[in-house]
């Protein structure tokens, strides 16, 4: 390795520069194309040399010494370090007792989360190639993103919910050239934009919206936050949990004033005649009208009855951010707001109808055509049962329980081993409390982790895994025109090990190496790789450099971005609807759906309806706990990845809650202040950041800090998490509904 070296790479907060000195990460510095890069990479020398970095192979005390495992100890046990070797022969000996006892049905290996950017040692992949070739494993269906969507939108447009973003909805350039108002549910933040899955490299989400104020588009930010939409925007400070309300009422505006598009709605839709009747009240009693909105929403009937109006006088693109289908009902909005989008009757027109999730992440919008490839091949799983992603506690309590989802009736597996690679559900889950009960069921956890994260402390075999910097890769992203190599800049920090060696070197103790290596090596792999990627691209009339070239380069910038790249979503399907049907039940959009309706779920008639959560500021609960806490994600970084970095910087933990003023006054909390959060389910500290820029009722603290609960069992981190309310979004989609949360915030000590 040279002394010192510096190149590019990527990561899913987009290309940086980084330095290595010595064997060591030095610095990083921004790529020269990025519009607006982030700060994220700054913590990366910190972090790669920190000392929670796992070491070597670590097994805990109380596993391997005690036959009954004292499993309640998982997460104040010591660790045993031991030599890879044996390590290995330990795990693999694990692996093929569960098999043989249980069969590969007891080894949840779902796995979720974000790892790290890089096509090839993409942890998830690794990890369930892996389990495929020694029988398979319990899988999960969807993310904790956008669960929810992902089981409704297909009844609604019949289309995958992925598809459905990158392949749908109109690019910045047709809203820059067509849209006059833009209607933003949940706002669309820069912020969350500086991520995308894979990475995204010229962050353009916040100079796309100076484009809009130039050219005069009213861009309109429905949310409990101002910041959560740049500058310039109008802001409706909406009650979390209610916006499902909101358009409710701007559909019976609407609808009372004729200003729906019947013709749309004849020939594109289905089932308008059921939902209206619910709409004016003839099902249920209550017409959805703006004065019945606002004592719900919060926002005055006036202005959403003028903001419907207009929105029917021009050009409109509805859009939803992903976080409001992350809270209870969250199935909901994003239904109504097809509904909204379809009475409107501006889908399938340039720069009008629906889209989610501009703002979630980076890369959504830039106009960039398809590329396939670059995959590492997962084989197939001969286990076919899974759980909802987010029911992971409800699966490890409560082995053999039936539960709905999606109009099946399942049962819940027994699950002996747990095996988790590039995720953190003691970061990602809600009620952290819960989940620790829960991660004391299994026999046995197994992680494969870079840093001793809180799951990793709770585990009883833990590997370390390298991070991008100490291993050669691959960089490339959806909506993202560019391709990058990825080199390894420092041997492997301590004893870690890539994920593949570590699963290379158990299945070769359990006789499928073969199987799971094909002979190949990492770099074999990624010329493999590469080769049918590169094969992929000429086939569709693209030219990309050979391996070689790539990796003599560093990175490229593809041939593949441009308006030419955008075509108006769902334009076909709108001028003739017969010929280019959806691919739902009735080749419509589906406002009124009979599959949902055929599930006989009472709470759900077949069309988006508004139903309170069981947390929220209207609720009985908010008399006890009086503020609704949103729990966005953080700003300076990615979930809880790098937060060693983080934590370690002067003034940053615990995390800050911003609070309103008035709210804070009458609690007597100044900015600066700590504060101790809680509800009955758990207790963290925060740092109280005062600012109107929170509409009141309303406390916000961004995910990302370590749970760290004391002997108290106040998490001292400010992990949002220990408040969160552990229930399936609804018995359709069982995502996550972690926005659906109230609590108190005192001042701490008290
Ligand atoms: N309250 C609340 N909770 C939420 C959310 C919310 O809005 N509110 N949002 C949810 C959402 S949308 C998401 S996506 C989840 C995110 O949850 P996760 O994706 O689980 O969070 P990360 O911190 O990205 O976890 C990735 C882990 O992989 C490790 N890792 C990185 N590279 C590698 C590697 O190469 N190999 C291995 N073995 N490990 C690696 C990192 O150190 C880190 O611990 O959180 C969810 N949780
Ligand atoms: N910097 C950074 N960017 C990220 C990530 C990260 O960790 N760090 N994670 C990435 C991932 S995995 C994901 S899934 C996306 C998530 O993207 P989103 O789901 O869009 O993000 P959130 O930050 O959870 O929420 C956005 C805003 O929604 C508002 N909100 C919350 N509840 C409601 C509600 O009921 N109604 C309305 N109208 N608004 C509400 C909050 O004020 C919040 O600030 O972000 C991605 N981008
Ligand atoms: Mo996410």
């Amino acid at each position: 390795m040279v002394e010192e070296q510096t190149k590019v790479t990527s990561s899913h907060w987009g290309a940086f520069r980084i330095t290595a000195s010595n064997g060591r990460i030095v610095s990083t510095a921004p790529f020269e194309h990025d519009l607006a890069p982030s700060e994220i990479a700054s913590a990366i020398p910190a972090a790669i040399h920190h000392r929670s970095r796992v070491a070597r192979p670590s097994i805990r005390k109380g596993w391997l010494e005690n036959e009954d495992r004292v499993k309640e100890r998982r997460g104040s046990d010591e660790f045993i370090e031991l030599p890879w070797d044996e390590a290995l022969d330990i795990a693999a000996k694990e692996l093929k007792c569960v098999r043989e006892n249980y069969g590969n049905g007891a080894i949840f290996g779902g796995s979720y989360g974000w790892s790290s950017a890089g096509r090839f040692h993409h942890a998830q992949s690794q990890v369930h190639r892996f389990l495929n070739t020694i029988g398979g494993y319990v899988s999960s269906f969807g993310s904790y993103s956008t669960a929810a969507a992902q089981a409704i939108m297909p009844h609604v447009f019949g289309t995958n919910f992925l598809k459905f973003i990158w392949e749908h909805q109109n690019s910045w350039p047709m809203i820059a050239e067509h849209t006059q108002t833009l209607v933003m549910f949940g706002g669309i933040n820069p912020k969350n934009s500086q991520v995308s899955m894979g990475g995204v490299t010229r962050h353009e989400t916040a100079s796309r919206f100076d484009e809009f104020k130039q050219r005069g588009i009213r861009c309109v930010n429905i949310s409990p936050q101002q910041t959560d939409a740049p500058d310039g925007a109008e802001w409706l400070p909406i009650i979390p949990g209610t916006d499902t309300a909101m358009m409710l009422a701007l559909a019976w505006v609407l609808e009372t004033e004729s200003l729906l598009d019947r013709d749309f709605l004849d020939r594109c839709t289905t089932g308008y005649e059921h939902f209206r009747r619910y709409l004016l009240g003839d099902t249920d009693g209550q017409p959805k009208t703006p004065v019945w909105a606002s004592a719900l929403c919060g926002i005055d009937s006036q202005t959403i009855e003028v903001l419907a109006r207009h929105m029917a006088a021009h050009r409109t693109l509805i859009t939803v951010a992903w976080s409001l289908q992350r809270a209870e009902n969250g199935e909901q909005p994003y239904w109504m707001a097809a509904t909204l989008a379809a009475m409107l009757g501006q889908i399938g027109l340039p720069g009008g109808g629906i889209g989610y999730g501009y703002g979630a992440i980076g890369g959504l919008g830039v106009s960039v055509k398809r590329l396939g490839g670059l995959t590492f091949p997962q084989g197939e799983n001969p286990v076919k049962d899974f759980i909802p992603v987010a029911r992971i506690a409800d699966m490890l309590l409560s082995p053999g329980t039936s539960y709905d989802f999606n109009g099946e009736s399942r049962h819940y597996p027994d699950i002996k081993l747990v095996y988790w690679c590039g995720g953190n559900p003691f970061h990602h889950h809600q009620d952290l409390n819960r989940l620790q009960k829960a991660f004391n069921q299994p026999d046995t956890i197994i992680v494969h982790e870079p840093w001793w994260t809180a799951t990793a402390q709770r585990a009883d075999i833990v590997f370390p895994a390298t991070t991008p910097y100490e291993r050669e890769d691959i960089g490339r992203a959806q909506g993202d025109a560019y391709l990058f190599h990825m080199p390894q800049m420092i041997p492997p920090v301590e004893e870690s090990r890539n994920d593949y060696d570590i699963f290379s070197g158990l299945a070769q103790r359990l006789g499928v190496s073969g199987v799971f290596t094909e002979s190949r090596d990492s770099a074999q792999w990624q010329h493999y790789m590469y080769e049918a990627f590169e094969r992929e691209a000429r086939e569709s009339g693209v030219d990309v450099p050979s391996f070689e070239e790539l990796k003599q380069s560093n990175w490229v910038e593809l041939p593949i971005a441009g308006p030419e790249y955008s075509a108006t979503p769902f334009a076909d399907f709108r001028s003739d609807p017969q010929r280019f049907p959806l691919g739902t039940p009735s080749g419509r959009i589906e406002i009124y759906s009979s599959t949902i309706a055929g599930f006989n779920y009472p709470e759900d008639p077949g069309h988006s309806v508004w139903r309170p959560p069981v947390e929220w500021l209207g609720s009985d609960h908010a008399g006890q706990f009086p503020l609704h806490l949103v729990s966005p994600q953080p700003g300076d970084k990615l979930h809880s990845q790098l937060e060693c970095a983080i934590a370690d910087r002067p003034g940053e933990r615990p995390a800050p809650l911003s609070i309103n003023p008035v709210d804070a006054a009458c609690r007597r909390i100044d900015t600066g202040a700590l504060v101790r959060v809680f509800n009955n389910r758990g207790a963290c500290l925060a740092r109280a950041v005062l600012t109107e820029s929170v509409r009141e009722g309303v406390v916000v603290l961004p995910t990302g800090a370590w749970f760290s609960p004391g002997s108290d069992t106040i998490d001292s981190q400010g992990n949002p998490n220990v408040l969160t309310r552990d229930r399936g979004t609804s018995r359709i989609g069982q995502g996550s509904s972690a926005h659906s949360t109230l609590v108190e915030v005192i001042p701490f000590p008290k």
